[in-house]
């Protein structure tokens, strides 16, 4: 087992040019300042909270046209391999790294230096539970949108390797996460092409059918059994998991999702391996559902909260 972390780094990864819809620069700050901050603070003592932006929002768009079926392509670039070299570092350092987004194009990030981090320091792979009605699996060649916040764990795993001059050219083999330990959880809107990626591939899918049929409680034993009892965990949750009842401020909201009790099940069980290395919340949208935002917040405070052990009165 991967020893206790101690210190709790942060990275504000306020990065939007990977979804249709701008305002998820705003998630980190609303997360954070709605208390989060002072419990985390509180819980783990001393944070590391990383706000650097060299986020590619100064590529202009005209400079940043559409390459082989990706919007904003050097724009995400930037802003990832920023993210993915903070994770890094602190990752290395064995403290344990939550990266708040920005859509999930960020998980390109944040996956890529958690994985890279870890394998310097415990000579070992991270398992990955991907908490997200999406697969967000797409390659530039399978989706139907552009929008790379449909594609983080293709380029996570290497299953996409569509580069150029400044578009991903950071990627190398130690950034690479293993797909055979990633699972997915609270699946319902699967592209066709991407249902096709996962069973060429053989990724562990649990949806929400099989969360209905068989209850939270025996999935989460399967996953953990899945994947296995000794290496480090990342989490990576994009809120649009849980029904849009407790988070109403996504870019994209999917119904029949997880209840708030279902997501927070998945995040104790996490926490109680005491296994957690990494864990990204992205998609929160402040300029969504406006009266729904307090709700979204709060919901996404919870599931970071339980994952991270911390209660607070
Ligand atoms: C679709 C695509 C997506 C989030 C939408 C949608 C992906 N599969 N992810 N909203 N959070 O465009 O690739
Ligand atoms: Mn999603
Ligand atoms: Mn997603």
């Amino acid at each position: 087992p991967c020893e206790t972390t101690k210190s709790l780094a942060i990275i504000s990864a306020g990065y939007c040019r990977g979804a249709p819809k701008d305002g998820t620069e705003a998630g980190p700050t609303a997360v954070l300042n709605s208390g989060l901050f002072a419990q985390l603070q509180a819980h783990f003592g001393a944070i590391h909270l990383d706000i650097d932006r060299p986020d590619g929002a100064d590529i202009h768009k005209s400079l940043d046209p559409d390459f082989a079926g990706m919007k904003n392509p050097r724009a995400v670039s930037v802003a990832t391999k920023h993210v993915s070299e903070r994770v890094y570092e602190y990752s290395r350092n064995g403290s344990l790294v939550l990266t708040l987004g920005g859509d999930h194009s960020n998980a390109i990030g944040s996956l890529t230096g958690a994985t890279r981090g870890l394998r310097e320091k415990l000579d070992s792979n991270v398992a990955v539970i991907c908490v997200d009605a999406h697969v967000s699996i797409n390659t530039p060649d399978t989706s139907p949108s552009g929008n790379i916040h449909g594609m983080p764990l293709a380029f996570a795993t290497g299953i996409a390797q569509t580069k150029g001059e400044g578009i991903f050219d950071w990627i190398e083999k130690k950034h690479l996460i293993d797909v055979k330990r990633l699972v997915y959880v609270g699946t319902r809107d699967v592209d066709d092409k991407e249902k096709e990626i996962i069973a060429t591939h053989g990724i562990k899918v649990f949806d929400m059918d099989q969360i209905r049929r068989n209850g939270i409680e025996s999935v989460m034993d399967e996953v953990m059994n899945y994947i296995g009892g000794s290496i480090p965990i990342h989490l990576s949750c994009d809120i649009d998991v849980l029904d849009p009842e407790w988070a109403p401020s996504a870019g994209h909201l999917v119904p029949d999702g997880l209840s708030l009790d279902e997501g927070q099940y998945i995040a104790r069980r996490v926490h109680s391996t005491e296994r957690l290395a990494a864990m990204d919340l992205v998609e929160v949208n402040p300029s969504i559902d406006l009266p729904g935002v307090q709700r979204t917040v709060d919901s996404a405070c919870f599931l970071i909260r339980s994952a991270l052990g911390v209660s607070y009165e």
